[in-house]
């Protein structure tokens, strides 16, 4: 008989190739057969496939390779089409967005065109992305808390690209598709708006960011210690005393005092993730179109101390660029 299996023993469960659950009348095939792969079956399923395209995945598919290649070639055009330079140099490549001048008009091709153009095509394949993520959840019989978290981050990515831009009136506002220039854009907002620090939706999106951190290696480490007990069954363990759930939950209470449940710590992990981004969408929202520095918001609000007038020679962030006279 085979010794009892858990996460830890270097068997590797494989199971039969199978299809899944059988699917309502309307949708598409599935495409292709399944097949195993060892070495993924070492930190997921080694069942690869059969993978779900339907006209909305495919459509995604299509925009966004679309927003990839005409980022990609703007970028080799900008190194003469030369390939070498294109590797050489790729993190340093950037399709910009117009210069304030076009406002919301139309720009040019190579004026900001491209960047407007790659902008609508990777923002349909998002919203197609997550339309097809919502039908396969509803498809399958399950809840769509997936598709609802994933919209938290489409938000962030919306208000940096489109919304935000809009209630500036310049395209020009917005991030450029860039590894470093996306970096030196978010270095250069914080400073013109007066250090994002103060900003207390940054501050409440970092809370979250860190507590979701925190929130899964607490989750994580607890099934992992009692999965000697079967803890990575979750469900089976429940309602049983003494068993894996039971100790998990006794650990915290005696530790904390407090314990969640299964299903509570996974309501946490929830909220935490989807706050991250809709806070942090609230904060970038409200930065030059109602709040123009936040260091200078921040005293007035009495959440930090003005700069004593101990040294004159420090310079003084209610003299630089974005405050009020
Ligand atoms: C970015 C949006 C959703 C993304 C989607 C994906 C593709 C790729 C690719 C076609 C993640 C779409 C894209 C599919 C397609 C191809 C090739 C979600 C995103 C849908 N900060 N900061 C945050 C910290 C500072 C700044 C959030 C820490 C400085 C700005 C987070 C520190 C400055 C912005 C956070 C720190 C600064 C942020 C992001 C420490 C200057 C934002 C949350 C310790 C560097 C964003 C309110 C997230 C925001 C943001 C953390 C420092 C600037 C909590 C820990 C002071 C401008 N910062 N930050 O989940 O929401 O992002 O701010 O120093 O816009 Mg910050």
């Amino acid at each position: 008989m085979a010794e009892y299996q858990n996460l830890f023993t270097q068997v590797q469960v494989v199971a039969p190739l199978h299809d899944g659950v059988p699917l309502p009348r309307d949708d598409s095939p599935r495409s292709g057969p399944p097949f195993l792969v060892h070495l993924l079956g070492r930190i997921g399923n080694a069942q690869i496939g059969p993978i779900y395209l339907g006209g909305l995945g495919v459509a995604s598919l299509i925009c966004g390779l679309l927003a990839f290649w005409i980022i990609g070639f703007n970028m080799l055009a900008s190194v003469n089409w030369d390939p070498i330079q294109f590797v050489r140099q790729l993190f340093w490549l950037s399709l910009e967005p117009p210069p304030p001048s076009y406002g919301l008009s139309l720009p040019a091709l190579n004026e900001g065109g491209w960047w407007l153009m790659a902008g609508f095509f990777l923002t349909a394949s998002l919203l197609l992305w997550w339309a097809r993520m919502y039908r396969r959840a509803t498809q399958l019989g399950m809840g769509t808390h997936i598709a609802w978290a994933f919209a938290s981050a489409i938000w962030l990515f919306l208000v940096l690209g489109f919304f935000r831009p809009v209630l500036m009136g310049s395209w020009g506002e917005a991030v450029p598709f860039g590894i470093f220039s996306h970096l030196d854009w978010t270095a250069a907002f914080s400073l013109r708006y007066g250090n994002l620090f103060y900003n207390p939706f940054h501050m409440l999106s970092i809370a979250f960011l860190y507590g979701s951190a925190l929130l899964f290696a607490m989750h994580g480490a607890t099934i992992l210690a009692v999965s000697r007990f079967g803890g990575e069954r979750e469900i089976e363990q429940i309602v049983d005393r003494g068993t894996a759930s039971e100790r998990a939950a006794l650990f915290w209470r005696w530790t904390m005092g407090f314990n969640a449940t299964m299903e509570s710590i996974h309501r946490y992990a929830w909220w935490f993730a989807v706050l991250t981004p809709l806070t942090g969408g609230i904060g970038i929202l409200l930065t030059g179109t109602v709040v123009d520095n936040w260091y200078l918001w921040a005293v007035k609000h009495h959440v930090a101390p003005g700069y004593p007038l101990l040294w004159p020679e420090v310079a003084d962030p209610a003299l630089l660029q974005g405050a009020k006279p």
